[in-house]
Protein backbone atom coordinates (compact mmCIF):
# COMPACT_ATOMS: atom_id res chain seq x y z
CA UNK A 1 0.00 0.00 0.00
CA UNK A 2 1.16 3.25 -0.71
CA UNK A 3 0.28 5.88 1.72
CA UNK A 4 0.65 9.76 1.53
CA UNK A 5 0.96 11.29 5.14
CA UNK A 6 0.04 15.40 5.13
CA UNK A 7 0.62 17.32 8.56
CA UNK A 8 1.04 20.38 8.88
CA UNK A 9 4.44 22.89 7.94
CA UNK A 10 3.65 26.37 7.85
CA UNK A 11 0.32 25.88 9.58
CA UNK A 12 2.82 24.82 12.53
CA UNK A 13 5.42 22.80 13.71
CA UNK A 14 3.85 22.11 17.47
CA UNK A 15 3.08 18.34 16.27
CA UNK A 16 6.05 17.64 14.39
CA UNK A 17 7.17 14.53 16.76
CA UNK A 18 3.88 13.32 16.99
CA UNK A 19 3.75 12.93 13.40
CA UNK A 20 7.40 10.81 13.46
CA UNK A 21 5.97 8.45 15.80
CA UNK A 22 2.76 8.12 13.02
CA UNK A 23 4.82 7.61 10.05
CA UNK A 24 7.01 5.10 11.78
CA UNK A 25 3.68 3.20 12.57
CA UNK A 26 2.48 3.72 8.99
CA UNK A 27 5.95 2.18 7.61
CA UNK A 28 4.54 -1.20 9.11
CA UNK A 29 1.62 -1.46 6.78
CA UNK A 30 3.08 -0.09 3.26
CA UNK A 31 5.42 2.62 1.74
CA UNK A 32 5.20 6.22 3.45
CA UNK A 33 5.90 8.48 0.40
CA UNK A 34 6.30 11.71 2.96
CA UNK A 35 8.44 10.71 5.74
CA UNK A 36 10.16 14.22 5.34
CA UNK A 37 6.65 15.78 7.06
CA UNK A 38 8.28 14.62 10.64
CA UNK A 39 11.73 16.15 10.00
CA UNK A 40 12.92 18.68 12.63
CA UNK A 41 14.70 19.96 9.79
CA UNK A 42 11.77 20.83 7.80
CA UNK A 43 11.11 24.56 9.36
CA UNK A 44 9.22 27.18 8.42
CA UNK A 45 12.17 28.74 6.02
CA UNK A 46 15.53 27.08 4.92
CA UNK A 47 14.40 24.51 1.98
CA UNK A 48 16.06 24.52 -1.13
CA UNK A 49 13.08 23.89 -3.13
CA UNK A 50 10.80 26.22 -4.96
CA UNK A 51 7.48 26.08 -3.43
CA UNK A 52 6.33 25.18 -7.35
CA UNK A 53 8.63 22.71 -7.00
CA UNK A 54 6.91 21.40 -3.59
CA UNK A 55 3.58 21.64 -5.19
CA UNK A 56 3.97 19.81 -8.17
CA UNK A 57 6.45 17.54 -6.56
CA UNK A 58 3.65 16.89 -3.63
CA UNK A 59 0.39 16.12 -6.13
CA UNK A 60 2.61 14.13 -7.98
CA UNK A 61 3.08 12.06 -4.85
CA UNK A 62 -0.63 12.20 -3.92
CA UNK A 63 -1.83 11.03 -7.51
CA UNK A 64 0.13 7.52 -6.74
CA UNK A 65 -1.06 7.13 -3.16
CA UNK A 66 -3.36 4.42 -2.55
CA UNK A 67 -4.77 6.39 0.97
CA UNK A 68 -3.73 9.88 2.17
CA UNK A 69 -3.27 9.90 5.95
CA UNK A 70 -3.49 13.47 7.25
CA UNK A 71 -3.31 14.71 10.48
CA UNK A 72 -5.69 17.68 11.14
CA UNK A 73 -5.38 18.70 14.68
CA UNK A 74 -3.06 21.65 13.71
CA UNK A 75 -5.27 23.58 11.23
CA UNK A 76 -2.87 23.90 8.09
CA UNK A 77 -4.32 25.44 4.56
CA UNK A 78 -1.57 22.83 2.56
CA UNK A 79 -2.78 19.81 4.51
CA UNK A 80 -6.61 21.41 3.67
CA UNK A 81 -5.65 21.66 0.19
CA UNK A 82 -4.16 18.04 -0.21
CA UNK A 83 -7.47 16.70 1.27
CA UNK A 84 -9.58 18.69 -1.21
CA UNK A 85 -7.06 17.37 -4.04
CA UNK A 86 -7.10 13.47 -2.89
CA UNK A 87 -10.91 13.66 -2.55
CA UNK A 88 -11.63 15.39 -5.86
CA UNK A 89 -9.59 12.25 -7.35
CA UNK A 90 -11.52 9.59 -5.31
CA UNK A 91 -8.46 8.76 -3.27
CA UNK A 92 -9.51 7.42 -0.03
CA UNK A 93 -8.82 9.95 3.13
CA UNK A 94 -8.35 9.27 6.68
CA UNK A 95 -8.24 12.33 9.24
CA UNK A 96 -6.62 11.83 12.19
CA UNK A 97 -7.84 14.35 15.31
CA UNK A 98 -7.02 14.78 18.46
CA UNK A 99 -9.95 16.40 20.38
CA UNK A 100 -8.93 19.20 22.82
CA UNK A 101 -11.16 22.33 24.67
CA UNK A 102 -11.76 24.82 22.32
CA UNK A 103 -11.02 23.44 19.10
CA UNK A 104 -13.03 21.91 16.41
CA UNK A 105 -12.28 20.42 12.90
CA UNK A 106 -12.86 22.34 10.04
CA UNK A 107 -16.51 21.56 8.41
CA UNK A 108 -15.07 21.41 5.35
CA UNK A 109 -13.30 18.40 6.20
CA UNK A 110 -15.59 16.89 9.15
CA UNK A 111 -18.51 17.43 7.00
CA UNK A 112 -17.10 15.63 3.95
CA UNK A 113 -18.59 11.97 3.39
CA UNK A 114 -15.37 10.59 2.04
CA UNK A 115 -13.03 11.88 4.55
CA UNK A 116 -13.40 9.44 7.51
CA UNK A 117 -12.12 11.43 10.51
CA UNK A 118 -10.43 9.37 13.15
CA UNK A 119 -10.62 10.67 16.89
CA UNK A 120 -7.79 9.47 19.09
CA UNK A 121 -6.09 11.09 22.15
CA UNK A 122 -1.79 9.05 21.70
CA UNK A 123 0.47 7.59 19.48
CA UNK A 124 -0.55 4.30 21.57
CA UNK A 125 -4.19 4.36 20.92
CA UNK A 126 -4.01 4.69 17.13
CA UNK A 127 -1.40 1.87 16.76
CA UNK A 128 -3.96 -1.08 17.45
CA UNK A 129 -6.31 0.82 14.97
CA UNK A 130 -4.46 1.18 12.05
CA UNK A 131 -4.58 -1.78 10.39
CA UNK A 132 -8.14 -1.60 10.18
CA UNK A 133 -8.44 2.19 9.57
CA UNK A 134 -6.35 1.45 6.40
CA UNK A 135 -9.25 -0.70 4.79
CA UNK A 136 -11.53 0.67 2.28
CA UNK A 137 -14.74 1.77 4.20
CA UNK A 138 -17.74 -0.29 2.58
CA UNK A 139 -19.86 2.51 2.95
CA UNK A 140 -17.79 5.12 1.27
CA UNK A 141 -19.74 6.07 -2.30
CA UNK A 142 -18.01 4.69 -4.65
CA UNK A 143 -15.57 7.39 -6.23
CA UNK A 144 -16.44 9.24 -10.34
CA UNK A 145 -14.26 7.65 -12.65
O1 LIG B 1 0.35 24.82 4.62
P1 LIG B 1 1.34 23.84 5.21
O2 LIG B 1 2.76 24.24 4.96
O3 LIG B 1 1.09 23.55 6.69
O4 LIG B 1 1.08 22.50 4.38
C1 LIG B 1 1.63 21.28 4.77
C2 LIG B 1 1.31 20.19 3.77
O5 LIG B 1 1.68 20.61 2.47
C3 LIG B 1 2.07 18.90 4.05
O6 LIG B 1 1.14 17.82 4.24
C4 LIG B 1 2.96 18.66 2.83
O7 LIG B 1 2.60 17.51 2.11
C5 LIG B 1 2.79 19.88 1.96
N1 LIG B 1 3.95 20.75 2.05
C6 LIG B 1 3.95 22.06 2.33
N2 LIG B 1 5.21 22.55 2.35
C7 LIG B 1 6.02 21.50 2.10
C8 LIG B 1 7.45 21.33 2.03
N3 LIG B 1 8.31 22.28 2.28
N4 LIG B 1 7.95 20.14 1.75
C9 LIG B 1 7.14 19.12 1.56
N5 LIG B 1 5.80 19.19 1.63
C10 LIG B 1 5.23 20.36 1.89
C11 LIG B 1 8.03 23.49 2.78
C12 LIG B 1 9.32 24.14 2.96
C13 LIG B 1 9.05 25.57 3.23
C14 LIG B 1 8.41 25.69 4.57
C15 LIG B 1 10.30 26.36 3.03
Amino acid sequence: MTIYFAGSIRGGRNDRALYQQIIALLRRHGTVLTEHIGNQKLTASGESMTDAEIHDRDLEWLRRADVLVAEVTTPSLGVGYEIGRAVEWGTRVIGLYRPSPGRQVSGMIAGCDRVRVYEYASVAELEPRLAELLLPDPRSPIPDP
